[in-house]
């Protein structure tokens, strides 16, 4: 518990990423949509006074998003941030966060100048010990109210539109819980009606930046909770398991002795509650969730639906899925899409292109095998598998953009569903981001995946392996140009001492008497010097 006054002081100096700023939720902040905090390093909004950012009005983009939301103006999260606010920090060079306090992905340093890549993991390649601090980061983080940021418990029409603001904290694990919920919940659109087919961050081209965004914030205030600079989350590659292989008490939970559907008491997880799984009754209350604790973690892995999901994704699934050119179709209709993005998020089938709606293959085949909190859409990162989970499924995006080297013009500009166009910004952070932002290599991001990692850069290495390896493919052409060269330069002497010879002795026939009475006269004069 040592770390939590070392938490208190960075907070002090740092700012953060998330949502909603607990800096940005009195009514002024509300009425005015104003949310540009101070950056306690000056004392200034945004850190102005020391060139970190400034006060901005927000600018949304305005092309056309997808047919398939028939409402405007009823969603806090349309034209996000609009509804909250109009006006957020710009943070200037590598910085960010809602104050402009904290660096750019893979910066670090006062002035965040300091680059750095850092590197996720295998859960299995990590020893004993950084195993045990990583699940021990994940407690931590459960039992520590959030400093920087609190949850809206209403929607911005029930607080009146800003001038009754009903906000609550939350720990550090849950807000992301809370996060994934909001950015994935249904529509409310009064007495009992909602609008379910609305995704900000699923089922369209924003899957993947989404949550890569979403990974990177989560390891971050991680890094900032435990004063850790240098902590990745780690990936379980679960590629060819035949079974869940993190689900034991020295991973991420075993089963319970005699239910299977609960976690077995050795493991800390076992007493975990979560937050946000009850939606019939929020839609049906017209509310949001608040964060009340609502019962144990559920999980069975592998006693699940087989004829959805037959087993976990095999290397040969994403092979198939990483060959796949186009990043996401132009029909958002599932079926018709047999996309990069549309088959690794697990509605196409990987080897045959077949997108049927009764069956879930790759990152959901994942969500469904394990049977429980992971497999409903708004509640699943209450298990702390989804971390793991989702790194891989990150990597396996990370890799696809180091083979196809994508343009930013691949990722849809317009006719997305809402939320999903290159240019929105991402539901529900505050400060905004584009999905585009997120459309780049991890590695300008400041991270790496170990398996996908190049050998170190040393001197062997990168400049003379490289020669010698080209020099290997082409030893019979460079012998070739060598005993050519040889030929040619034998016969320029042969042909150049045989000219000299020709030269010498014309020298010799005609112009030696000239010379030598040269060199009587200059001996002569030599001597008579002496
Ligand atoms: C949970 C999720 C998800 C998909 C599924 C199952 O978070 O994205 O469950 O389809
Ligand atoms: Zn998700």
């Amino acid at each position: 518990m040592h770390l939590v006054p070392l938490y208190y002081l960075l907070w002090i100096f740092q700012g953060s990423l998330g949502q909603f700023p607990r800096a940005c939720v009195s009514s002024k902040n509300l009425l005015e949509k104003e949310c540009c905090p101070i950056w306690s390093g000056d004392g200034s909004s945004c850190g102005q006074l020391s060139g970190r950012g400034s006060c901005q009005d927000i600018r949304l983009s305005r092309a056309p998003q997808g047919p398939q939301f028939p409402f405007f103006r009823v969603d806090d999260r349309e034209e996000w941030p609009t509804v909250f606010y109009n006006r957020t920090c710009q943070c200037s060079g590598n910085f960010m966060g809602f104050n402009c306090g904290d660096c750019k992905f893979g910066f670090l340093g006062p002035n965040c100048q300091d680059r750095r890549l850092l590197l996720r993991r295998s859960i299995f390649d990590l020893s004993t010990s950084e195993k045990d601090k990583f699940l021990a980061y994940l407690n931590l983080a459960k039992h520590t109210i959030n400093l920087d940021y609190v949850i809206p418990t209403s929607t911005y029409a029930q607080m009146n539109n800003g001038s009754t603001p009903l906000f609550k904290d939350i720990n550090i694990y849950d807000l992301f819980v809370w996060m994934h919920y909001y950015v994935s919940r249904d529509t409310l659109l009064g007495g009992s009606s909602v609008w379910k087919d609305i995704d900000f961050a699923h089922e369209a081209p924003g899957f993947l930046p989404w949550h890569r965004y979403f990974l990177l914030l989560w390891e971050k205030e991680i890094q900032k909770l435990t004063g850790d600079v240098n902590f990745t989350i780690p990936y379980w590659d679960w590629r060819d398991a035949e079974e869940c292989t993190i689900c034991t008490d020295e991973y991420m939970g075993g089963r319970h002795p005699t239910n299977p559907s609960r976690l077995s008491p050795a493991s800390f997880f076992s007493s975990w509650k979560v937050i946000c799984s009850r939606l019939e009754e929020y839609n049906t209350q017209q509310s949001l969730c608040n964060a009340t604790e609502e019962g144990p973690l559920l999980r069975n892995p592998g006693n699940h639906d087989r004829g959805r999901t037959p087993r976990i994704p095999t290397s040969a699934d994403v092979e198939s899925c990483l060959s796949l050119t186009q990043y996401e179709a132009g029909s958002m209709d599932r079926a018709a899409n047999f996309s990069f993005r549309n088959t690794l998020e697990g509605f196409a089938n990987p080897l045959t292109g077949i997108a049927n709606s009764s069956q879930s293959s790759m990152h959901n085949a994942l969500h469904i095998y394990m049977n429980g909190t992971m497999s409903q859409v708004q509640g699943s990162a209450n298990d702390p598998i989804f971390i793991l989970h989702h790194a891989f499924v990150d990597s396996i995006f990370e890799q696809w953009l180091r083979r196809h080297r994508p343009l930013q013009e691949v990722y849809p500009a317009a006719n997305a569903p809402i939320g999903h166009n290159r240019e929105s910004y991402m539901v529900p952070f505050i400060p905004v981001y584009t999905n585009g932002e997120f459309f780049v290599s991890s590695r300008d991001l400041g991270y790496d995946y170990a398996y996908l990692a190049e050998p170190a850069p040393d001197f062997f290495q990168e400049f003379v392996r490289p020669y010698l390896e080209q020099a290997s493919q082409i030893w019979q052409w460079l012998v070739a140009a060598a005993a050519f060269g040889g030929v040619i330069t034998a016969i320029i002497i042969g042909l150049s001492s045989l000219k000299c010879r020709k030269k010498k002795k014309k020298f010799s026939e005609e112009e030696q008497p000239l010379l030598t009475e040269k060199e009587i006269h200059l001996s002569g004069a030599y001597h008579t010097n002496f």
